[in-house]
C-alpha cells in the first residue's frame, strides 16, 4: 500500500513543494504538488530524485564515536557524553575562542539549522565562527549591511513583474537561483520574455541561462565591479540617473556620483573586455526600461571586488530608481520576520569589531573567513590559543573551501572535533564524534531563511513525511543536546533549550513599544503556544509575533502554526510591495549610498582598471542534477554531463597542446589536480572552468558511489590567501592558473634519447 505526503524540498533555494511517494517508510517517488501556493507543481531532476538522495544507503543511522583511533558505531548517551568531555576540557583549559564552529550551506535548508545554531554561538561565546557564507554570499549581506544597516536586508528582483533583468554571474538554469527564492526561474524567465521583457547576462561562460538571454556579455572574469560602475558612471553622464520616489530616502547622491568619476567606460573597457559602447547601451537600457532589476550571484561575489559589485548592482537599481518598487528589486516580508518597528534612525552595521588572530582579518557578521580556517587550527600566534575543538554542521570545508589537504592536516590535529552530518566524508572522516540527522522525510520542514528571499511572499510548513526510525533523534534534539554537552549542561532536557529561547524572545517581546503583545506577560503567552515539539513551538510563536501573526489573539484572522497547519500547500501573502523606509537601520535612517568603507575600498578597484588580466583564469560551474560537495553519492543524479572536466576555449587548447578528453594538469598557488579536458566555446578564452565539490577519493570516507567517479577538488588550486578585503569572502572565480597538457608536462620530465 502506498500512501502520499507533502514534504518542501530542502534540496536547493526554490523550496519546491513536493508529493512524495511513500511504501512503509520508503519515499518511492517524488512529484510537484500542482497546489503549493508558491511552486504550483515544478520539479527539478533533483527534487525528483528525492526519494533515492533521502534513501541513500550510505547514510549514517547511528552516532559514531572515535575509538582506538576508529570511528565506531555508538549510542547517543556515549556520543553526547563524549562531546561534553572534548568541548568543555578545551573551553575551560584555553578558553571560548580555542573552540571554532562551523556551518555549511546545508544549514540553511533545514529547521535545526535555523532554530539552534544562534543558541550554540550565544552558549559558548566564541569567536571562531566559520560558515559557507564567506565562500559565497557575504559580499552581499556586507553591502546590505552598509547600505541599509542590516546585513540581511537583501532586495530580490521581482522576477514576476519586471520588463528587464540584468543577471550577473548567475546561472538559475543550473542552481535554480540564490538569494532569489523563485521556483520554476527557467519558466519566470521565459515568461519575462513572452511579455516583452528583455534578459541580459554578463556571464564569462555562454551558460543555458546565458543562451536564453536577449544579450550576453562574456566579461572577463572578476571584473564586474568595474563594469557596474561604467553603467552607474553613464547614468550620472548622460542624465539618466533618477531616484524618484527614492529620493527622500537616500543620502550621498553627489557623494557617489563623485567616487565613481574615474570609472568611465572607456577607463574600464580594457580591463572588462567590453567595448564602451556596449557598456553605454546597457546602462541606457536600464534606465529606458519601465521597470528593470539588477541582479547579481556567485561570479559577482566571489571575486576581488565582491563587495564593491555586490554594492553596485544595489546602487544601479537606486539610480534608475528600482529599489523598492514593483518590478525593481524588493525587499520581502516573511512571517518570521520580527514585527516591524516603526522606521528611523538605528544603530547601523559595524565592520571589522575584531580580528582574527593568525591573518588579522576582519570579522564581518559576527564571522571569520572560511579561508581561515587551516591557519587558525595549525598557527599558534601571541594573539591567543589556537582553535583546539571544532563542532561542525552539514558543512564539507575540506572540499568546499581553499586548499582542503592542508585543512585535513589542521583537522587531524585537532584535541577534539564533532560533526552533525549524515555522512562519513571528506570532512567528518576527522572526527571524534559523528552525529547523523535523520534524512529529511523524516524531519520538519520550514524556510526561515529563504522566505526572506523569496520572489512572493507565502508561507508553508510541512511536518515529517514519515515517522523518525527506530534508533533516530530528530536534528534539532541532536542540536539542542549538542548544545548543552558544549556548554556545561549535558544531560539537562532538551526542550530547555526551546523554552529558554521562547521565554528570552516573549520576555523582549512585551517590552517592545510596537509589539502587538507589548503589555503582557510572557508566562500567559507562553502557555498559548501549541505545537507537538519544541521547535514547533518556537515556529508557532514567530508566526505569533510575525508581521502577519495573529498577535497572540490581537489579530484573530492573523498567522498561527494551527492556522499553517490547516493550509497544507501553504499560505500566499502575496506579491512583493514597497516597503521603504521602514527596513532601514542605518544610523541616519536614510539608505547610505557611499558608506566609509565603500569609499575606502575604491582606490583598491581604481588600481584595477591598470592591472594587466591574466593569461589563464579559472572559474567555477554548477550542473543542474548536482548540489556542492554532497549529491555525488546518488546514482540517478549523477554521470552523463554532470561530470569534473576542465572547459577550455579551443582557441587556449590549440595554444597549449591539449587535446579534447586528453588529461590535463592545472596548477594554482594552492597546489594541482589533474582532470580530462572538454574543449568547448562556452567559455570565452583565457577562461577554463572547473566545478567544486568533487575530489572524492581520500581514505576513510563512506560514500562508496561518490568515491567511484571522485573527480578533482578545485579548491587545492587555491591557498587560502585570495579575499574580498571588507567581506573576507574567498575569492573562487578568476582565479589565474596555469594550464599544461599532461603529456606535454611528461614529455618535459622525460630525459632526451
Ligand atoms: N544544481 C545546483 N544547484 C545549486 C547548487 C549546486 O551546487 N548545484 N548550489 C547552490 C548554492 S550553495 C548556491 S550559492 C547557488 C549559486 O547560484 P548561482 O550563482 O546561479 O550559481 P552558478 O551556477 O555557480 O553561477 C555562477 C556563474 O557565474 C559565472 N562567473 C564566474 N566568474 C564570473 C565573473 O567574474 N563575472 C561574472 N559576471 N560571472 C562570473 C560562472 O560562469 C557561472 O555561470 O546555487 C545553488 N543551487
Ligand atoms: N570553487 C568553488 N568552491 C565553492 C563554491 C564555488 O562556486 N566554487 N561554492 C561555494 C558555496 S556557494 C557554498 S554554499 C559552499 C558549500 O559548501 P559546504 O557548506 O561545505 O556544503 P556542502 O559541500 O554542500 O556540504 C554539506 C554537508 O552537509 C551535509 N548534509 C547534507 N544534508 C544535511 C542535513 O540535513 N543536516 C546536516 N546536519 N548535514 C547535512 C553533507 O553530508 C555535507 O557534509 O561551497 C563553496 N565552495
Ligand atoms: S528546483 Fe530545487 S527545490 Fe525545486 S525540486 Fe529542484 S532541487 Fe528541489
Ligand atoms: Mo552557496
Amino acid at each position: 500500500m502506498s500512501r502520499t505526503a507533502l514534504r518542501i524540498c530542502p534540496l536547493c533555494e526554490a523550496t519546491c513543494g513536493l508529493t512524495l511517494t511513500i511504501e512503509g517508510t520508503r519515499v518511492t517517488g517524488a512529484r510537484g504538488d500542482r497546489e503549493d501556493v508558491f511552486s504550483k507543481g515544478f520539479i527539478c531532476p533533483k527534487g525528483a530524485s528525492f526519494g533515492a538522495v533521502d534513501g541513500d544507503p550510505d547514510r549514517l543511522r547511528t552516532p559514531l564515536v572515535r575509538k582506538d583511533g576508529e570511528l565506531r558505531e555508538a549510542t547517543w548517551e556515549e556520543a553526547f557524553d563524549a562531546v561534553a568531555a572534548g568541548v568543555r576540557t578545551v573551553v575551560e583549559r584555553y578558553g571560548p575562542n580555542s573552540v571554532g564552529v562551523v556551518l555549511g550551506n546545508p544549514n540553511v535548508h533545514t529547521m535545526a539549522g535555523a532554530l539552534y545554531p544562534p543558541v550554540l554561538l550565544a552558549g559558548l561565546g566564541t569567536r571562531s565562527v566559520f560558515t559557507a557564507s564567506t565562500v559565497d554570499q557575504m559580499p552581499k549581506h556586507v553591502s546590505s549591511g552598509l547600505l541599509y544597516g542590516d546585513a540581511n536586508a537583501i532586495p530580490v528582483p521581482d522576477l514576476d513583474h519586471t520588463d528587464h533583468l540584468l543577471l550577473i554571474g548567475a546561472n538559475p538554469l543550473e542552481s535554480n537561483g540564490s538569494l532569489c527564492t523563485a521556483a520554476d526561474f527557467p519558466g519566470k524567465l521565459k515568461a519575462l520574455k513572452a511579455r516583452g521583457g528583455t534578459l541580459t547576462v554578463i556571464d564569462p561562460r555562454r551558460t543555458r541561462t546565458a543562451k536564453l538571454a536577449d544579450r550576453h556579455i562574456a566579461i572577463r572574469p572578476g571584473t564586474d565591479a568595474l563594469l557596474l560602475a561604467a553603467m552607474a558612471h553613464v547614468l550620472f553622464e548622460e542624465g539618466l540617473a533618477d531616484t524618484g520616489e527614492l529620493t527622500p530616502h537616500l543620502q550621498g547622491l553627489d557623494e557617489l556620483r563623485a567616487a565613481i568619476r574615474d570609472f568611465s567606460p572607456e577607463a574600464v573597457t580594457g580591463a572588462c573586455d567590453v567595448d564602451a559602447p556596449t557598456i553605454r547601451t546597457l546602462a541606457r537600457e536600464l534606465a529606458a526600461a519601465p521597470t528593470a532589476a539588477v541582479y547579481g550571484r556567485i561570479g559577482s561575489c566571489t571575486v576581488p571586488h565582491g563587495t564593491l559589485a555586490s554594492w553596485l548592482v544595489d546602487v544601479l537599481n537606486v539610480l534608475t530608481g528600482n529599489l523598492d518598487r514593483p518590478g525593481g528589486a524588493l525587499f520581502p516580508q516573511a512571517a518570521t520576520d520580527r514585527t516591524p518597528r516603526p522606521a528611523g534612525p538605528s544603530h547601523g552595521f559595524t565592520l571589522a569589531r575584531w580580528h582574527s588572530r593568525v591573518s588579522r582579518h576582519p570579522e564581518a557578521k559576527g564571522e571569520l573567513p572560511l579561508s581561515a580556517l587551516a591557519e587558525e587550527i595549525d598557527t599558534a600566534t601571541d594573539e591567543g590559543e589556537p582553535i583546539r575543538a571544532l563542532i561542525t554542521s552539514a558543512a564539507n570545508p575540506v572540499l568546499s573551501a581553499p586548499d582542503g589537504d592542508r585543512l585535513d592536516k589542521a583537522l587531524d590535529s585537532l584535541d577534539f572535533m564533532v560533526s552533525i552530518d549524515p555522512y562519513l566524508n571528506e570532512t567528518t572522516r576527522h572526527a571524534t564524534v559523528v552525529l547523523p540527522p535523520p534524512p529529511p522525510s523524516q524531519s520538519p520542514h520550514h524556510d526561515f531563511a529563504f522566505n526572506t528571499l523569496a520572489v512572493r511572499n507565502q508561507v508553508r510548513y510541512t511536518r515529517p513525511a514519515v515517522p523518525l526510525e527506530p534508533g533516530r533523534l530528530p536534528e534539532t534534539e541532536i542540536f539542542a543536546r549538542l548544545i548543552l554537552a558544549a556548554t556545561g549542561m549535558h544531560g539537562a532536557d532538551p526542550t530547555a533549550v526551546d523554552e529558554l529561547v521562547i521565554g528570552q524572545t516573549l520576555g523582549k517581546a512585551v517590552n517592545e513599544p510596537w509589539s502587538p503583545v507589548h503589555g503582557r506577560d510572557p508566562k500567559e503567552l507562553a502557555a498559548q503556544l501549541t505545537g507537538v515539539s519544541g521547535p514547533e513551538r518556537r515556529l508557532d510563536m514567530m508566526l505569533r509575533l510575525g508581521p502577519y501573526g495573529d498577535g497572540f489573539g490581537v489579530r484573530p484572522d492573523g498567522l498561527s502554526l494551527e492556522r499553517l497547519l490547516a493550509h497544507p500547500h501553504g499560505i500566499d501573502l502575496g506579491p512583493l510591495r514597497s516597503r521603504l523606509p521602514q527596513p532601514l537601520k542605518t544610523r541616519s535612517g536614510k539608505v547610505e549610498l557611499l558608506p566609509q568603507p565603500i569609499a575606502d575600498d575604491l582606490p583598491r578597484l581604481r588600481a584595477a582598471l591598470d592591472r594587466l588580466p591574466d593569461e589563464l583564469v579559472l572559474v567555477g560551474r554548477r550542473h543542474l542534477r548536482s548540489n556542492n560537495s554532497w549529491m555525488h553519492n546518488v546514482p540517478a543524479l549523477t554521470g552523463g554531463t554532470n561530470r569534473c572536466t576542465l572547459h577550455i576555449h579551443p582557441e587556449d587548447a590549440e595554444r597549449l597542446g591539449v587535446r579534447d578528453g586528453a588529461a590535463v594538469r592545472v596548477k594554482g598557488a594552492g597546489g594541482e589536480v589533474t582532470a580530462p579536458a572538454e574543449v568547448t566555446d562556452a567559455v570565452r578564452p583565457g577562461v577554463v572552468s572547473l566545478p567544486h565539490g568533487w575530489g572524492h577519493d581520500r581514505p576513510g570516507t563512506r560514500m562508496s558511489h561518490a568515491a567511484t567517479d571522485p573527480g578533482v577538488n578545485v579548491n587545492q588550486l587555491l591557498d587560502g590567501s585570495l579575499l574580498d578585503p571588507l567581506s573576507g569572502n574567498a575569492v573562487l572565480n578568476g582565479v589565474p592558473i596555469e594550464v599544461a597538457a599532461v603529456a606535454a608536462v611528461s614529455e618535459k620530465l622525460s630525459p632526451v634519447t
